[in-house]
């Protein structure tokens, strides 16, 4: 078992970018299987900060090979503007980044669909990163899509004019939006030769050969497990499989080479978009934790929501993943607080349940809360776990005995080196 996998266990923005960089050198391969460039993967180490959309996180650490997989749909322009950013800090990813022929393209018409098609719901919007994943990904499962593969296609200038006829058809359906179709397309077609001078891969064969010959890969969840296009707070949701299911699908392994599932939590929760959000805090409380955590879109810049770790819904997230260990971040955001609070079930027209219901938008329920004593005290800078404050051991042991899954690292600070390894 040669694929450990590791993922949000919430709606995203767990810091799986900062502990995919940590956990790179012990792996061969980094491999990210789902999502695009709505993912916004933050790394900070030597006083700088990097913003990955479609390259692995493990592009940072010299020895790893990086793998975009079939299951990731890829933007050409912003996968070239990361490329500018890794030359520009003189990161070398020649004959180190990858893409698998299978990955899906986003056109320009794919974000002016995404846009138009929010645009027209108005407040009932889902608050997409307007990157065009939505309908990329139709285009995939309606069976219209254009493949990475294709771009060596000779009629691939043909194909894309018939899929952009198409989307433009379908643009017609909804209000007029602005959108400067002939610049994108420009910039489009300039990012698609730094596409084609990358090495495209058979990703199935290559993951597969690399497994055989006893390599590790890790696979790299993007967005969260309840952004999962089946079991996540549907509509509100990406339009990918982000729990451990996708890994397979979005790189061509089979279920018995998964081996450890990491999932990360944050010792709170946000949620950035629409969309239910059963402990959320639209007070005070939550514009605190917005301001201590930086919670702002690393993709988009939105103000994220915030509110208290909900164990109800991490003991789904743990469940559809099959979880092994988890990753507890951001605890050093909760230093100021005299009390921590944690939803450990929920009320269900009035019956107590440790289940999520089935419609979190409409059906009547609760989050029931506990009360935990806060460390009150700073943790910046900690890196041994004897350095933590009890009330902080306590609230880790309190996680780990609720979710029954054992938390191997604490992540006390958004550098490389803030990190308690258990
Ligand atoms: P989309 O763009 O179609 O996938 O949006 C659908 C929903 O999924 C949410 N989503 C995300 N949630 C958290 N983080 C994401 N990545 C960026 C980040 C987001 C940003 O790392 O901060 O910068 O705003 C991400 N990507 C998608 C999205 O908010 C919709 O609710
Ligand atoms: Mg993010």
């Amino acid at each position: 078992m040669a694929v450990d996998v590791l993922l949000g266990l919430q709606w995203g923005d767990e810091g799986k970018g900062k502990i995919v960089d940590v956990l790179a050198p012990q792996y061969d391969i980094i491999a990210r299987f789902q999502g695009g460039p709505n993912a916004g993967h933050t790394l900070i180490f030597d006083g700088k900060k990097f913003v990955l959309h479609t390259v692995p996180s493990g592009i940072f650490r010299q020895q790893q090979l990086n793998l975009i997989g079939n299951g990731v749909v890829i933007d050409p322009i912003t996968l070239s503007k990361e490329l500018d950013e890794l030359d520009a800090a003189g990161i070398d990813y020649q004959d180190r980044l990858f893409v698998a022929r299978k990955a899906h393209i986003i056109l320009p018409t794919h974000r002016l669909l995404d846009a138009a098609r929010e645009h027209a719901k108005g407040e009932r919007k889902i608050g997409s990163t307007l990157k065009g994943i939505g309908p990329t990904y139709m285009d995939k499962t309606g069976r219209n899509g254009l493949r990475v593969g294709n771009l060596a296609a000779p009629d691939f200038q043909e194909r894309y004019d018939r899929l952009k006829e198409k989307h433009l058809q379908l643009v017609g359906l909804y209000p007029y939006i602005e959108f400067d179709l002939a610049k994108e397309e420009k910039a489009w077609f300039t990012a698609v030769e730094r596409l084609r001078a990358l090495p495209f891969v058979d990703g199935e064969y290559y993951i597969n050969d690399a497994l055989k010959q006893g390599k590790k890969v890790l696979a790299e969840g993007a967005q969260g497990s309840m952004l999962d296009i089946d079991f996540g707070t549907y509509p509100y949701v990406t339009s990918s499989n982000t729990i451990t299911a996708g890994v397979c699908t979005g790189l061509g392994v089979a279920p018995q080479q998964i081996g450890e599932v990491i999932g990360i939590t944050k010792a709170y929760c946000t949620r950035v978009g629409g969309g239910p959000f059963p402990t959320e805090l639209t007070d005070g409380t939550g514009e605190f934790l917005r301001k201590e955590g930086a919670e702002f879109g690393a993709t988009t810049g939105r103000p994220r929501r915030c509110g208290w770790i909900d164990l109800v819904q991490l003991r789904y997230t743990i469940m559809l993943s099959g979880v092994t260990q988890l990753v507890v971040t951001k605890v050093d955001v909760l230093n100021k607080f005299e009390t921590i609070r944690a939803a450990d079930s929920y009320l269900v027209d009035g019956d107590a349940s440790r289940e999520l219901p089935f419609d979190l938008v409409h059906e009547n329920y609760e989050a029931v809360y506990t009360d935990l004593t806060g460390w009150h005290s700073d943790l910046t800078g900690v890196k041994k776990e004897r350095e933590l404050p009890q009330a902080c051991m306590d609230y880790v042991k309190y996680l780990e005995d609720k979710l029954d899954t054992p938390v191997t690292m604490v992540s006390t600070g958004p550098d490389r080196e803030e990190l308690v390894v258990r």
